[in-house]
């Protein structure tokens, strides 16, 4: 059980929060001196920068953007007078990869993990009715104890730099936004919510944690505010005739209300957002409402100019619009867990979300998806770090299906990416991941991981975890590209045939397929890198995916360019996007968009 409540701020009568976004006192700690200096209390200097954001892009110094270590946030917090007798908290929406918080020196909170949200209560630290400090330290190092998995080296000049073992760059900061949050003393924790389906009628069975003992009401409103079921108790049942259903892409939200009442008065009210509809998977198909469902869209990062990973709305409504506009249903939260706003964008969208752990790296490599293609192995499980590593996973796991599993769009969970599945040691922390996410999720919803390369029906131990098979594949790319791009398609040919025998009778979906293209090259006939290439590649590919009937999605890798370390393999980024960073369309979008429109939603159900 988690020590505060993953509820999203909201305002209501019993509730209070402040947005803290805006810009904040920042200093990097080249020489780790911070805590020594006093920094605790307030940081030297007067420089600036916003939050949320990625520091990294700002600046024009190279040892800024490639900077590893501490960096230190500071802001003043003025604390109304009227909250006191309140629980008061300061919460992130994520610090990039680990901090510490102190309130007026004061140490409030740490957290371990840099893409999911944490609280920091400071109800007896603050003076009230007075202006505080807030001081954050951000640490962006990587290791193999946490995850995403990396390295960090010193080199020769003294100064340290991150190696990910992931192909995205390694952005951090204070990525989401950070609110002040003013709770009743008893108030509600945590909401849990299953739906059974029956005809025109649904029931919506809750579950209402709050941190006393008074009584619960709840009240179910429709999009027109108008009362459809009422309920009483911590659990029980919201009974709703004529159910709205949430559909993919037709999406219709209730709003639950939740109250804590003592007699006639209100002590807490919490709103949450909600859509009827199940999840399920039955023999091959992915099922929501009973209908089945096939997937159409793609991995995606949250990257962009200049503020990196950090939560940029802008670009948000833009991604969806892009996702309308081409026909696609649904995307992966690769490599971890957005930020909250986009799971409530797709919740009144109607799109269906895998959602990732920051599980990545798993896979001792810096360029996984290179070595694996060639059949490399590595025992990733047998560190001594693994121990530590499990309980920085399981951890992040929790965070993540509290926070995200009261969201229609959420239909899946997709639990690592890319990992080492080859050793005998992978299976018990296979195991552990997979019963773990079971346990945690009241909607049961279907678990899955994305397969790399090498994790093949003859060598890959852990398959068997996944509800739903997905395959991370590049036939024609890191395999056999260019001329011998039909040699590829054989090779993918004979790899569907090898899972087929294997009559698993569940669904597969890819999970990434995909080119690098650049944007500026058109080559005729096509090279590899060119745009004819990207839209020769697709079309072979599907025409794999159109030939067997258990494959039930394709996400293609990626949505757009990003970001990533430098190097011989990225030019300036990874170039697989069907938009580019600026969001603009590449050739292969105007043929995907063919494909997606035409493309019934229950193809092949
Ligand atoms: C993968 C990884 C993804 C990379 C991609 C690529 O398999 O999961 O993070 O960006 O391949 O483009 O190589």
């Amino acid at each position: 059980m988690l020590e505060h409540s993953m509820l999203y701020p909201r305002m209501t009568a019993a509730r209070r929060a402040v947005s803290l976004d805006g810009m904040w006192k920042f200093r990097l700690d080249e020489k780790s001196e911070g805590e020594a200096a006093g920094w605790v209390d307030g940081l030297p200097g007067m420089e600036r920068i916003p939050v949320p954001a990625s520091f990294q892009d700002f600046y024009t110094s190279k040892d800024v953007r490639e900077y590893a270590g501490d960096l230190w946030y500071e802001r003043e917090l003025f604390i109304p007078g009227e909250w006191e007798g309140k629980k008061v908290f300061v919460r992130f929406g994520s610090a990039t990869h680990r901090a510490q918080v102190y309130v007026n020196g004061v140490k409030v909170a740490e957290h371990e993990g840099g893409f999911l949200p944490f609280c920091a209560d400071v109800t007896d630290v603050v003076r009230y009715n007075a202006v505080n400090r807030l001081v954050v330290k951000v640490n962006n190092e990587l290791n193999v104890a946490n995850i995403p998995c990396g390295t960090t080296v010193t080199l020769s000049n003294g100064k340290k730099m991150t190696k990910p073992y992931f192909d995205f760059f390694n952005y951090s900061g204070l990525h989401r936004s950070v609110h002040l949050v003013a709770l009743p003393m008893e108030s509600v924790f945590d909401l849990d919510l299953t739906y059974e389906i029956e005809g025109t009628n649904a029931w919506v069975s809750y579950r209402v944690a709050t941190t006393g003992e008074h009584a619960v009401q709840l009240s179910l409103l429709d999009e027109e505010g108008r009362q459809a079921a009422y309920a009483e108790g911590k659990e029980g049942v919201l009974e709703v005739k004529d159910a709205r259903l949430w559909q993919v892409r037709d999406a219709y939200l209730y709003r639950l209300v939740i109250q804590i009442v003592d007699e006639d008065e209100v002590l807490d009210e919490y709103v949450q957002e909600i859509g009827i509809r199940t999840v399920e998977v039955k023999g091959k198909d992915i099922l929501i409402n009973g209908k089945p469902v096939y997937l159409k869209g793609f991995g995606k990062h949250e990257d962009s100019d200049v503020v990196g990973r950090g939560f940029n709305i802008g670009v948000m409504k833009r991604d969806f619009e892009l996702m309308k506009w081409i026909g696609a249903n649904s995307f992966r939260t690769s490599h971890y867990p957005y930020s909250e706003e986009v799971y409530q964008m797709a919740d009144r969208e109607g799109f269906l979300i895998i959602d990732e752990v920051p599980a990545v790296g798993l896979f001792e490599s810096m360029m996984n998806f290179m070595e694996a293609s060639t059949g490399k192995t590595t025992a990733f499980f047998e560190k001594e770090t693994t121990p530590a590593l499990l309980a920085a996973h399981l951890m992040a796991l929790e965070e993540m299906i509290v926070r995200d599993k009261n969201h229609p769009s959420v239909i899946m969970w997709s639990l690592l990416n890319e990992p080492e599945t080859t050793s005998d040691a992978a299976v018990p922390y296979f195991k552990e991941v997979f019963d773990r996410a079971r346990i945690l999720d009241p909607q049961k919803r279907p678990r899955t991981f994305a397969l790399v390369m090498n994790s093949l029906p003859g060598t890959c131990k852990c398959y068997p975890f996944s509800d739903v098979i997905a395959l991370n594949r590049y036939y024609g790319w890191y395999v056999k590209g260019g001329y011998e791009i039909d040699d590829a398609m054989e090779a993918f040919r004979r790899e569907m045939e090898a899972w087929k025998a294997l009559e698993l009778n569940r669904p597969f979906i890819f999970t990434e397929y995909g080119a690098d293209t650049l944007v500026s090259e058109h080559k005729l006939p096509s090279v590899m890198w060119s745009q004819e290439y990207q839209e020769e590649y697709l079309c072979l590919t599907h025409a794999v995916f159109d030939s067997y009937d258990f494959i039930r999605g394709e996400l293609i890798w990626n949505f757009a360019d990003f970001q990533t370390t430098e190097g011989i393999m990225r030019v300036n980024g990874n170039k697989k996007g069907v938009f580019t960073r600026q969001r603009q369309p590449k050739s292969v979008a105007y043929l995907l968009r063919r494909r997606w429109k035409e493309l019934p939603v229950d193809y092949k159900g």
